[in-house]
């Protein structure tokens, strides 16, 4: 009997693809550049959606990161032409302002939109309420973004990336470990689902073979 290899950990790749979605202003590019250069600068453009490469560690191991920092979603129509990202990523970083009601009504339709376009792989997906150092000026509680989250199957923050770059870097690599184990996961369900056709067919051909003799 001929025994299958396992991929084995070091075979499997520990790249991460992750798209940060959400409506304009919310922080998504602050986000982004506070959890890559731990830095806050204040201004940041926003014409165009910024592709960043880093190789980090995770839990002591290295991970080579793609982090798409898109431009403002405002319609779910945005989401569904950007169909092509949502296929592309291992997981999701919607952003919304805790500060704009309208921002976390967007939050809402996008983690459906990436559920319904992602649908067999359940992907890993964060929320997040940005801007709490804008708390006296909050338009959505902090239960309502604990809720979506639990309906929707997904990670939660509510954080400021001008606060600080701790918990930004927690929440962020929470969902990169989330991200990493289901990785491995569809990887594994990959290998077995081939071995079981290649197996199939060729269970097939020999019995062809068997009634053409
Ligand atoms: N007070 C406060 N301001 C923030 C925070 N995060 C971002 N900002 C500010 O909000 C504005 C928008 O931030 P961006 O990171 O450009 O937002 P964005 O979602 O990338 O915006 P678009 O790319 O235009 O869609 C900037 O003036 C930031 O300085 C935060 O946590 N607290
Ligand atoms: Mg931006």
């Amino acid at each position: 009997m001929v025994k299958e290899k396992l991929p084995s950990v070091n075979m499997m790749n520990t790249n991460l693809k992750v798209v940060v979605l959400g409506s304009e202003n919310v922080g998504k590019t602050a986000l982004s550049v506070r959890y890559l250069t731990k830095r806050f600068i204040g201004e940041y453009q926003s014409d165009t959606d910024s592709l960043y490469n880093a190789s980090i560690e995770l839990d002591d191991s290295p991970i080579q990161l793609q982090l798409l920092d898109c431009t403002e979603i405002a319609e779910i129509d945005d989401v569904l032409g950007r169909d092509q990202q949502l296929q592309w990523a291992d997981a999701f970083i919607v952003v919304y302002d805790i500060c704009n009601r309208d921002s976390f009504l967007s939050a809402s339709k996008i983690i459906k939109s990436i559920r319904s376009v992602h649908s067999h792989t359940d992907s890993p997906i964060l929320l997040i309420g940005n801007k709490l150092d804008l708390q006296h000026r909050r338009q959505t509680g902090f239960d309502e973004g604990h809720v979506m989250s639990l309906d929707q199957t997904c990670q939660f923050y509510e954080l400021s990336a001008a606060d600080g770059y701790h918990t930004v870097t927690h929440a962020f690599n929470s969902l990169f470990r989330e991200a990493k184990v289901n990785k491995k996961a569809l990887k594994i369900n990959k290998f077995f689902k081939s071995n079981t056709e290649k197996r199939r067919n060729s269970f097939v051909a020999k019995i062809g073979d068997m009634f053409r003799r």
